[in-house]
């Protein structure tokens, strides 16, 4: 089951474009914070439900230890001198099923397994190959985000009948080297290619608040609009400052201004106007208001569950109570 890839047209059949230019996209961050809104709700209206949001929760499945050296993370071994974090192996199956199982029961409809990994070895595909089965045996949507990926690892993961593959680019191509080292784009690239070619829906977006610059959050969300098609769901992280780390750690990053934030949802939306996009980390400290006027400006999904991967998310009893104030209904 893919999403949307087939349309290559809006509800207003326009087509769908893949040719952003940097001038038009930071053109739409100059407009207006009230006329870049109502626009956005336009475009979101013509596809989508408004007062429908999706929702997926997520599980670290493994624990530390990436031998990447992501500025964010707190899972890297290159920080883990200096993060709190216990390393830990890949969780047994029936772990994964019995929070996948309790996911469900709370309301989400797609699970989320994460692994700290840079690739995943053959062997240890197996076993997530097993958990995807028995997730999916559940009667939830699957996703996995596992690092990169080769062909043959994808058509394995298609054949288990996955539903989802994130892997995020998490910024533009100008900024990466001020995030990660130790791989590069065009490999981040190459494995959202293998995955779209085997027909799995893709699940790419970024991280804002790390010190890039509006150019960059145009660049990023150009990369991600231009994809030969556009990611069917589009996580907008805003960064979680995790002490240790040294984006987490750096006085430039943090502070982004949550209307700059938000400009960016309403773009993404405007962009990829068929795509989830998913109002991702940093809800914990994000106001009800400033959740609100994500969703008004075109965010329609986000992760549901006390827990991110290894840090804290807004809560389950908060979000239930958001929705009822908001008149929001989950995705069945
Ligand atoms: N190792 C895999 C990978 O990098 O694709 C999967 C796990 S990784 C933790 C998933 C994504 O979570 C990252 O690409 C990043 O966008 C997001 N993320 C990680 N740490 C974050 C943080 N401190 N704040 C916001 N987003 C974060
Ligand atoms: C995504 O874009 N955000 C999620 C998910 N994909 C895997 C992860 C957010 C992680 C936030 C920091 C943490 O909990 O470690
Ligand atoms: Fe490893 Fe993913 Fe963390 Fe990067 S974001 S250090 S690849 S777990």
């Amino acid at each position: 089951m893919r999403q949307n890839n087939a349309a290559t047209t809006t509800a207003n059949d326009s087509p769908l474009r893949h040719d952003w230019s940097q001038q038009e996209v930071e053109a739409l961050f100059e407009l207006p914070f009230m006329d870049l809104i109502f626009r956005a709700q336009q475009v979101h209206r013509a596809h989508f439900d408004p007062n429908v949001i999706q929702a997926s929760s997520l599980l670290n499945i493994k624990t530390g230890g990436c031998s990447e050296n992501c500025g964010y993370c707190s899972q890297s071994a290159h920080h883990e001198k200096k993060v709190k974090l216990e390393r830990d192996a890949l969780m047994e199956i029936d772990i994964v099923v019995a929070e996948a199982k309790k996911a469900k029961e709370g309301g989400a409809t797609r699970f989320c397994m994460g692994a700290a990994w840079r690739s995943p070895r053959d062997e240890q595909l197996d076993e997530v190959i097993e958990m995807i089965t028995q997730v999916k045996g559940l009667g939830l949507e699957t996703c996995v985000t596992l690092g990169m990926l080769t062909a043959n690892q994808v058509t394995r993961l298609k054949e288990a009948g996955l539903d989802y593959y994130n892997h995020n680019l998490d910024t533009s191509r100008e900024y990466y080297k001020e995030v990660v080292t130790t791989r590069s784009y065009d490999e981040r690239l190459d494995t959202l290619a293998n995955v779209r070619a085997a027909g799995i829906n893709v699940c790419a977006g970024g991280i804002l608040g790390m010190g890039e610059s509006r150019a960059d959050r145009a660049g990023l969300l150009i990369e991600l609009a231009n994809l030969p098609e556009h990611p069917q769901s589009v996580p907008i992280n805003l960064l979680v400052k995790v002490p240790g780390t040294p984006i987490g750690d750096s006085p430039e990053a943090g502070g982004l201004d949550i209307f700059e934030f938000i400009r960016t949802i309403a773009i993404a939306r405007l962009l990829m106007p068929l795509s989830y996009v998913r109002l991702s980390a940093g809800r914990e400290e994000m106001s009800d208001e400033a959740q609100a006027l994500c969703f008004l400006a075109g965010a329609n999904s986000l992760f549901y569950g006390d827990r991110l991967l290894t840090t804290n998310n807004a809560t389950v009893n908060h979000d239930k109570e958001l929705f009822d104030r908001l008149g929001i209904t989950p995705a069945a």
